[in-house]
């Protein structure tokens, strides 16, 4: 399913983005400044009590961040963006506004393992209370509700296993209980999943991702649908200051300009292979969301416009012969990371997911033998030729 979505493919080149005042430069120009020269005293002071709009300090705001954040606000469709250091300072910033003491979250039990850690080993010393659940099944949300439940959490696709929760299910659930739907988009990226438009009331990118793409780059981005939420997470962002840096602002904003392009050939990449994968006699299983035999297929044509580059697979012979695929390949690189114009394969349960124990990875559907995938923009057939050959030395 390829996106044919012509607003994207303009608002990545020029949403949030104008032309620099000064010299009328094409390209956002870097304002490598942490603060800025008031006029006067009274002007200074007027910016502090908001009653005049500028930029004083980095941390607060920036215009070269501000030209990021309105860019990816605008794809994702929210009033606002909020770029942060990190997708980790993103996730981190978000609980810490919206979840108080003695409060309980639900979340994705596959989520990337650091935003599960966070709550278990950190948060919960505030007193926070968690169920890591599978929230594909709407039933099993309804059952972990507590009086006292102030945010669902979820990301779809969820990593590592590709398993889509139902967006549209989480909001109207979320909307009748009072709760803050917060949805982790960085496997979609706004060109595949807008999940604002679908009831969300947050979402969330590794900025390091599809949206850089060029794993060059590690950033965070929070979008909130309203102008209350937005002005919330603000409040915390700058107070705890996990910020973004204007040049790493600026190198995101660069990898953006590609975005759609990006996903669509690498997407392409990823239903071939995907379909290659799993006609392969070493192969056991695939997850991949654009596959008739993905559980959740009608899903995901529901409520993403393409089927994304993130999949997940499994061999015959088990770990064994993964750990023997995984060291074989010479095309793909072996890393962690995703959403890069380059093609990572890597091993959650000993990797990106090692932090989370094995009976909850078991229980997250997180088995020993998974490999994941996130296909990259190089040519089909030397991709389906490196994974050939790596697999033939894997029996
Ligand atoms: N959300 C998702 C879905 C992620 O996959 C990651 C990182 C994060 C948030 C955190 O973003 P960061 O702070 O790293 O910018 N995922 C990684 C992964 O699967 N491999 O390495 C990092």
């Amino acid at each position: 399913m390829t996106n044919k979505n012509d607003d994207l493919f303009t608002a990545v080149i020029h949403a949030g983005q104008h032309p620099d005042p000064l010299f009328r430069g094409v390209s956002v120009p870097i304002y490598q400044s942490s603060t800025f020269a008031f006029e006067s005293a009274e002007q200074g002071a007027a910016l502090f009590q908001g009653r005049e709009e500028g930029y004083i300090y980095t941390r607060i705001g920036n215009p070269t961040t501000k030209a990021l954040e309105d860019c990816v606000a605008i794809l994702e469709k929210g009033y606002g963006g909020l770029a942060t250091a990190s997708g980790m300072a993103a996730i981190s910033t978000t609980y810490l506004a919206l979840l108080d003491r003695d409060s309980h979250l639900i979340s994705t039990d596959a989520v990337y393992g650091p935003s599960r850690t966070v709550v278990e080993n950190e948060l919960s010393r505030f007193g926070v209370q968690a169920d890591f659940i599978d929230t594909s099944d709407i039933e099993k949300i309804k059952k972990s509700l507590r009086p006292n439940t102030r945010v669902l959490f979820v990301e779809t696709p969820a990593n590592p296993t590709i398993v889509l929760t139902d967006i549209r299910a989480c909001a109207a659930l979320a909307k009748e209980k009072g709760i803050t739907l917060v949805v982790d988009n960085t496997f979609s990226s706004p060109i595949l999943q807008n999940p604002l438009e679908l009831g969300a009331d947050v979402v969330i990118h590794s900025l390091t991702k599809f949206l850089n793409g060029h794993s060059d780059v590690v950033g965070g981005m929070i979008v909130a649908r309203e102008e209350s939420l937005f002005k919330r997470l603000r409040k915390v962002l700058t107070l705890m200051g996990g910020t973004i840096d204007p040049h790493q602002a600026w190198l995101v904003l660069r990898g953006v300009k590609t975005l759609a392009l990006r996903v669509e050939k690498s997407q392409d990449n990823a239903m071939k292979l995907a379909r290659f994968l799993e006609a392969h006699p070493e192969v056991r299983w695939v997850n991949y969301p654009g596959l008739e035999s993905h559980p959740q297929h009608a899903l995901a044509k529901l409520q993403m416009k393409g089927f994304g580059s993130m999949l997940c697979f499994g061999l015959k012979g088990g770990f064994e012969a993964g750990r023997k695929m995984i060291n074989a390949v010479k095309l793909c690189t072996l890393a962690v990371s995703l959403g890069g114009v380059e093609s990572l394969i890597q091993h959650p349960a000993s990797m990106t997911h090692a932090g989370v124990s094995e009976e909850e990875r078991e229980a997250a559907g997180i088995s020993d033998d998974l490999i994941r995938l996130s296909v990259g923009c190089e040519g089909y057939g030397d991709l389906r030729e490196d994974l050939d050959q790596a697999l033939n030395q894997a029996k």
